[in-house]
């Protein structure tokens, strides 16, 4: 029977690439959700085969056990610098910027590639760091970008090389972990080349969702670490880094379609603060993707992403000809946006190359405001989380926040079991851990996950008299979700979800709520956990893993360019070097 699998399969596979076949002949769909688990070298991925790779893999390949082993070299140069931006033309403001532009390159490679990357730092008075959301790094936690957890940063004037290979596929983006330093613009998109679970002609790229401010981030996360009632609102929010501002200036991101073919496009919530809902008028999404995870298709009219969320959609350009909104709306549940009462259409235009250019006047479904992540996300490749996991190694996570006393200048501070996370640039977690030491410092928020490819549940509980929901990114791992739910886990197995629970590296912790999630032990290093709004990250709403301390030397090797990032910040990092001091958490 599995023999007989791999003929049907295997014939399939000539019947496309057969010779005697015109290129007009119909060729054959092979959608996943029909394909065997077996892969075959003569499958290539193309339109109507993009469940196929290569010889080997494929979008049934565990790419936790696998990836293509002989991949590509593929090299970027990001210059970071202090300068101005403008993107949605309310005028220039300050800004920081990866190659003098927002965002910054797209970074592309395929399965099985591996990636140079080397980061110069042309800012006078910022240290900087960047971190590849989503990626692994399987055994090469040193090049996680996380300044004070995995290296120092880069000093001013100085460049870092990092290198990993894309054991994942799909869509992602990266952006600097140093303080609020994304929110200045340090921020661009990554598509890692691969199978897919459902078929597409083309491929429209990222589209990077934002809010926008237009004061710098840096001075807003000061405003925000002490405010009462809460972080400042953004004034607009960019859609590719572009859109209409509240005077009519600016200009909408226009994608152009050709009628009756299918396009493969990569949502990203990039933004510092909301929540956004996405839909295209006419179009409805075929979502193939939660973050780096290919998932059984299904179709829906609006999604919600949380910061640091990603779904690849594909849409089918069938509809009349025309012009048609991609509307972006705010989960304002949980937020706000001051471009809302402008009486602007917010989102982006989907153009038919065969119509003229105009604005669209189409109707939509009405969005969703809330704050919730969404369900029926199914991975394609199944896992099992074993139940034991709730017994042996449950742990709380409390999540809470500390008064804020005018003595302090009212500070805001939240904490995970009553601790605020700062970390040391000079002294990164990484280093100590190499170093035999077991002194992190008083802020570490550090717990140890020492066991093999033993299973690790978390219980975060949002305690906090603050009700908010926040959107927790993993490093290093993805996550899979047991559950979540408004009030208290009650301790038990009921109504969790062990059998292919979804799996992602971001999801949402609701207010007053939990989120349950469990990874196992099988990447030695050191990895943050953290909410991804910027300003909570800055006011210390994170944690660290420190998996398999004794492995980690063995596990990642080389650690010269990690040495020589220590000494050139060392030399920088010291005071009186530098106008500004370290005001949050440091991530
Ligand atoms: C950026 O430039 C401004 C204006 O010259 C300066 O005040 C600021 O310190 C610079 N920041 C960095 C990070 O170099
Ligand atoms: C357009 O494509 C969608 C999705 O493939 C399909 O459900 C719908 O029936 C098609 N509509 C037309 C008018 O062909
Ligand atoms: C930075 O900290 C040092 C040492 O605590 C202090 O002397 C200096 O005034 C601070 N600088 C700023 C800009 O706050
Ligand atoms: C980074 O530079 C900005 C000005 O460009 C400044 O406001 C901020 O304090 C600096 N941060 C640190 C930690 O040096
Ligand atoms: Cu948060």
């Amino acid at each position: 029977m599995f023999i007989q699998k791999i003929a049907i399969w295997l014939s399939l596979g000539s019947l496309t690439f057969a010779s005697a076949i015109p290129p007009s002949a119909v060729v054959v769909e092979r959608q996943a959700a029909t394909t065997t688990l077996v892969p075959d070298g003569q499958c290539t991925n193309g339109p109507r085969t993009r469940s196929c790779w290569s010889n080997g893999f494929s979008i049934a390949t565990d790419f936790d056990a696998k990836a293509p082993p002989a991949g590509k070299t593929v090299t970027y140069n990001l210059k970071i610098t202090n300068t101005t931006v403008n993107p949605d033309e309310n005028g220039p403001r300050p800004g920081m910027l990866i190659n003098d532009q927002y965002p910054g390159p797209l970074i592309r490679a395929s399965w099985g590639d591996t990636l140079i990357i080397n980061v110069e730092n042309k800012m006078q008075d910022n240290g900087t760091g960047i971190h590849w959301h989503g990626i692994r790094q399987l055994n090469t936690c040193q090049q996680d970008g996380v300044g004070g957890v995995t290296e120092c940063p880069i000093a001013p004037g100085k460049t870092r090389t990092y290198v990993f290979k894309c054991t994942q596929f799909g869509t992602s983006w990266y952006h600097s972990h140093w303080s609020a330093q994304y929110g200045e613009g340090v921020l661009g998109t990554i598509i890692i080349d691969g199978p897919a679970t459902a078929n597409y002609d083309e491929d429209l790229g990222t589209v990077p969702l934002t809010d926008w401010y237009y004061q710098p981030a840096f001075e807003l996360n000061e405003v925000a670490q002490h405010s009462q009632t809460g972080p400042p609102l953004p004034d607009n929010i960019l859609v590719n880094g572009k859109m209409k501002n509240r005077n009519g200036g600016g200009q909408y991101f226009k994608m152009t379609v050709t009628k009756n073919k299918k396009y493969r496009i990569r949502l990203i919530n990039t933004a510092v603060d909301n929540v956004f809902h996405v839909s295209m008028d006419g179009h409805p999404f075929t979502v193939i993707t939660s973050d780096f995870v290919p998932i059984k298709p299904f179709v829906t009219d609006q999604l919600t992403l949380a910061i640091g969320q990603r779904y690849d959609v594909i849409i089918n350009a069938n509809q009349t000809s025309g012009n048609y909104w991609m509307r972006v709306g705010v989960g304002t549940q949980c937020g706000g946006n001051n471009i809302l009462n402008a009486g602007l259409q917010i989102g982006a235009i989907l153009h038919y190359a065969d119509a003229p250019d105009a604005e669209p006047t189409t109707t939509g479904v009405t969005l969703s405001t809330a704050c919730d992540d969404e369900t029926n996300l199914v991975p394609f490749v199944p896992n099992t989380v074993p139940q034991s996991v709730v017994t042996d190694f449950n742990e709380e996570l409390s999540l809470n926040n500390d008064p804020q006393v005018p003595e302090n200048d009212y500070l805001f501070r939240w904490t995970i079991d009553g601790s605020t996370q700062i970390v040391d640039w000079n002294r990164p977690s990484l280093k100590v851990a190499l170093d035999g030491s077991d002194d992190y410092g008083a802020n570490a928020n550090l717990y140890q996950i020492p066991t093999r490819d033993n299973w690790y549940l978390w219980h975060i509980a949002n305690r906090s008299p603050i009700p908010i929901p926040h959107p927790i990114h993993l490093h290093g791992h993805d996550f899979y979700i047991l559950g979540s739910g408004t009030g208290n886990w009650d301790g038990t197995t009921n109504g969790l979800t062990f059998q292919n629970p979804t799996r992602r590296d971001t999801a949402t912790l609701p207010g007053g709520g939990y989120l349950l999630i469990a990874f196992p032990a099988d990447n030695p290093g050191v990895w943050v956990m953290h909410c991804h709004i910027a300003w909570h990250a800055s006011q210390g709403l994170s944690v660290q893993f420190l998996e398999r301390k004794a492995e980690i030397a063995g596990a990642i090797g080389n650690i010269d360019e990690f040495n020589k990032g220590c000494g050139e910040w060392n030399e920088y990092w010291i005071p009186g070097n530098h106008p500004y001091n370290q005001t949050d958490s440091g991530l």
